[in-house]
């Protein structure tokens, strides 16, 4: 079996067809493992989610993640992410370099087998303790490899470089040995592979500064410096370094907040759980715990955990500790100290508004579960983050008894204004335009009854939405058409958007219910497509519904269900031929094309949905054959709520600010 791992793809076919009695044992399954790393380039998603802009970055994250891991384990500091001209990706890291010796049977050197063989070093190890396994994470660097054009490695140990080459996979310079080093260390250059990526392979810098910026808060042990040099004459940079760790996340976080307590809560700790091995022996094994958080004024809930770096986006075990921990805390602090009243109470959800948390667990061996893998699952996380995290929150409500006392007042405002609501929504609830038929609405629903067929528009504009309606395909497409101008009122108050019959009505059609009562399986539309103007009052009206969606529907988000509409910025035409284009880059690619170039071609720029007829409207925006259509990921509604915040709030530079530089910059919608 293991010798015959080293026949390559063509040679097991050969054999097949020989009728090779040995290679006839293996049945179809096998054979694809045979062939390595055929089974990634045949089914790219299965490792990297999707072969979409989504799926292009996961190569960087995998890459990366392995130097994180080198520095977790206790032997690099910095890590070096650069953005290349033609969209090279190269990580560099001051590691130990990857091992370099040759296998004394297979003659190949040992760092091959981290970029040839599936999943190598991607699973948890007994005795490494840290490594990254979670969700699509940790997949290794063979499947960045498989998917790459081509790959470079470039080890710096024992004083020397070595450099091996692959090509879509394949070896295409055995590991050489060059030039002398006086350090230690791995750099890992690719180029994504154009045949798998079709969409692009052009990376995002905000993209990847972003993740960057949140390792370093994760990992306050790294520096991580990112670097595009696309441009040669102008290279952008950042580095982060944050010696607070997630302490310094959350003051990141809470830093456009008015905070509550001025010191943030904060734990870094050790919890230890005991599990049987292999060999059924009882063995330790150790959590590393890190908790901040902080109060703000505010009304919303920010809590972020994080297990090996990954985001946990459906929380699990871990979160369940924090917020169980913090409750008990708070609810025993009040009582002890005499500070409710007569029928008050602090349930879990009054300790939850105003809150900027980030848990970080580091754990040997994590089960991520949920929908999108994203949940996790070991339950003897619970116990071990409730203690240390309720001893760290007993310690600070002792130590600071104003701080104490307010947030007490707090939780007990959010209790009553919780018992008011539900008061109020028991009175109202028979009259709720929400349960009945009541509305007034301009829902051009769909025929198909399938959730996961159907689709609904939420159109700027009567004008448009009349378009739209023409043009939709009403098997499968609802149209529900928003009133912009209602809707962009400056300062309006969230909640005032639940008085607006169009929001209504579009709560309704979706079917799910809001806050307290959501629920996913009752939601009549699993593609909720947001289709505004490519202009500054439609990505107000974008930002809004990102912004109420992530607050009060944020179960739509998590499933993936909420997507933004491309609509094109311009049409050119001569003769016959007709193109759109949806950035001024590709009107510019369009004008050199042999149909238009050194002709008359004409131009019209878009400056509304409402400009296009019915069947321009399908055909560039809604046929799903040709449209484009951007999911909405958790962390663009959390930019869009924040961005809202920035808009609606109380401090008028930073709107003026904001209007200014994105008032001609209609393309500038940053999902
Ligand atoms: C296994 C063993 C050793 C180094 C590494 C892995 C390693 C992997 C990566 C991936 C990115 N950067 C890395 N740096 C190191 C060497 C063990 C030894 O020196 O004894």
């Amino acid at each position: 079996m293991e010798e015959n791992k080293e026949l390559t793809a063509k040679e097991v076919e050969e054999a097949l067809q020989q009728g090779n009695p040995d290679a006839n044992e293996y049945d179809a399954s096998e054979i694809k493992i045979l062939k390595g790393l055929e089974p990634v380039r045949e089914r790219p998603g299965m490792y990297i989610g999707s072969t979409g802009v989504t799926g292009l970055h996961h190569l960087v994250w995998e890459i990366v993640d392995n130097s994180v891991d080198e520095a977790l384990a206790g032997y690099a500091s910095h890590i070096l992410v650069e953005i290349l001209p033609d969209n090279v990706i190269s990580v560099t890291d001051d590691g130990r370099g990857m091992p370099v010796d040759i296998h004394p049977e297979t003659k190949r050197p040992a760092l091959e087998a981290i970029f040839t063989v599936l999943h190598a070093g991607g699973k948890f190890e007994e005795g490494s303790a840290y490594k990254v396994s979670g969700g699509l994470h940790g997949v290794g660097a063979s499947v960045v490899n498989a998917l790459s054009e081509w790959l470079e490695v470039t080890v710096s140990r024992n004083g020397k470089q070595y450099t091996e080459r692959f090509e879509r996979g394949i070896v295409v310079n055995d590991m050489y040995e060059h030039d002398t080093s006086d350090h230690t260390g791995t750099k890992v250059s690719f180029k994504a592979d154009y045949e798998i990526f079709h969409d692009t392979t052009v990376f995002d810098y905000e993209t990847i500064r972003k993740r960057m910026q949140e390792t370093a808060f994760l990992n306050s042990v790294l520096t991580i410096t990112v670097v595009d040099r696309r441009d040669p004459e102008n290279p952008i940079s950042n580095e982060y370094h944050y010696d607070g760790g997630v302490k310094e996340y959350v003051e990141f976080l809470s830093s456009k907040k008015n905070i509550v307590n001025k010191d943030i809560i904060y734990t870094n700790t050790i919890g230890t759980y005991e599990e049987t091995n292999q060999e059924g022996k009882q063995v330790k094994r150790q959590v590393a715990i890190e908790i901040a958080m902080q109060y703000n004024d505010g009304y919303n809930t920010d809590v972020y955990s994080f297990v090996n770096n990954v985001n946990t986006h459906e929380g699990g075990y871990h979160e369940a500790g924090f917020k169980m921990a913090l409750q008990r805390e708070l609810k025993k602090y009040a009582e002890d100290n005499k500070l409710l009243k007569k029928d008050e109470e602090i349930t879990g959800e009054d300790v939850l508004e105003g809150l900027v948390a980030i848990i970080s667990i580091k754990h040997p061996n994590p089960q991520f579960e949920g929908q999108t893998k994203s949940k996790l699952g070991n339950s003897e996380v619970r116990p071990l983050v409730s203690q240390a995290f309720g001893e760290a929150m007993k310690r600070y409500l002792a130590e600071h008894p104003n701080d104490a006392k307010t947030i007490i007042e707090k939780c007990l405002l959010a209790s009553r204004a919780r018992i008011n609501a539900r008061k109020a929504r028991e009175a109202t609830r028979r009259k709720s335009p929400l349960d009945s038929l009541m509305l007034n609405s301009k829902l051009a629903d769909c025929r198909s009854k399938d959730p996961s067929l159907s689709e609904m528009y939420l159109v700027e504009g009567d004008s448009a939405g009349g378009s739209a309606k023409s043009g939709r395909n009403s098997n499968y497409q609802a149209i529900l058409p928003l009133r912009g101008k209602v809707l962009n009122v400056q300062k309006v108050q969230l909640a005032r958007a639940l008085e607006n019959n169009e929001i209504l009505s579009m709560i309704q059609a979706i079917g799910t219910g809001i806050g307290e009562d959501f629920d996913l399986s009752k939601a009549r539309y699993q593609k909720i497509v947001i289709m505004t103007d490519a202009d500054v009052d439609g990505e107000h009206i974008c930002i809004l519904l990102l912004t109420f969606f992530f607050r009060f529907m944020r179960g739509l988000i998590e499933a993936g269900y909420i997507y933004v509409a491309k609509p094109p910025l311009f049409k050119i035409q001569f003769g016959k031929s007709l193109d759109y284009a949806y950035s001024d880059e590709q009107l510019e690619q369009l004008k050199r094309d042999p149909k238009y170039a050194n002709k008359r071609f004409e131009i019209q720029r878009y400056k509304g949905l409402g400009e296009m007829d019915p069947a321009q409207l399908w055909e560039t925006t809604m046929d799903p054959a040709t449209r484009t259509l951007v999911r909405v990921h958790l962390e663009d509604a959390m930019i869009a709520d924040q961005t809202f915040e920035m808009l609606m709030g109380e401090e008028v530079e930073p709107r003026k600010v904001y209007i200014q530089e994105h008032a001609n910059d209609a393309s500038n919608l940053d999902i």
